[in-house]
């Protein structure tokens, strides 16, 4: 079966639907990855069984002693050294879009992690960020669908993890640092954003919510947050 469809089904029954962009391009190196792994496990857990049986103590039979095989030893080294090269490879553009370049910005907005919540903080009626009509909500991160939403992530305390499954997206928030992220959600919904970097006492209660709005709800919502803030 050929990767494309085999990412398709693990996509379907196993892992949550991907609703960004992007999603479809992680599954796919996720799958990959799957596949060789398996691979490996199989062929190294079946030699093993084979070896414990064939190989076993016997009466009257004695062990030989292996030095090692150099020959075998650079072999192996070799492959593995070529497959992790091909996913660097593979998988290069698909990093460089997610992490680095990716769309200009339609939405803009600011996610401070701290123990044990998360900040958002939205442009007020000004648009900009970092003006004095800013509104900061703590859990609650909502934006529009379809729009290429941009946000500045940082942590005002220790190493947190930003983390929306259903986006395919999970990144560090590091104080001191002030991190890019992107993504493009492609489905209205609520989803759930889990701290995953165990960051202290509470890390398990620090959970906020994505909510992904058509573009009249977000406005609306961030309309009365505005009001209420003043
Ligand atoms: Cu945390």
């Amino acid at each position: 079966m050929e990767i494309a469809s085999l990412s398709e089904l693990i996509r379907r029954f196993w892992l949550p639907q991907g609703i960004s962009t992007y999603s479809p391009r992680i599954d796919f190196l996720f799958t990959l990855i799957l596949c060789i792994t398996a691979l490996v496990w199989v062929l190294v857990t079946v030699t093993m069984i084979v070896f414990m049986i064939r190989y076993r103590a016997r009466p009257g039979r004695t062990a030989a002693y292996i030095e090692g095989n150099p020959r075998l030893e650079v072999l192996w080294t070799s492959i593995t050294a070529v497959i992790l090269i091909a996913l660097a490879l593979l998988s290069r553009s698909t990093w460089a879009d997610i992490k680095e370049q990716g769309p200009p910005g339609e939405v803009f907005y600011k996610v401070t992690a701290k123990q044990f919540n998360w900040e958002i903080t939205y442009p007020g009626p000004d648009g900009k960020l970092g003006t004095s009509d800013d509104v900061t909500v703590e859990n609650e991160f909502h934006v529009p669908v379809n729009k290429v939403v941009r946000f500045e992530l940082t942590s005002k305390d220790v190493i947190h993890s930003f983390f929306v499954p259903w986006l395919r997206l999970k990144q560090d928030a590091v104080p001191g640092r002030h991190i890019h992220v992107w993504f493009e959600a492609t489905k209205e919904g609520e989803y759930e954003i889990p701290c995953a970097e165990l960051c202290g006492f509470g890390h398990s209660g620090m959970d906020g919510t994505l909510y992904v709005q058509s573009e009249a709800d977000y406005q609306r919502w961030l309309k009365k947050k505005y009001a209420e803030s003043r």
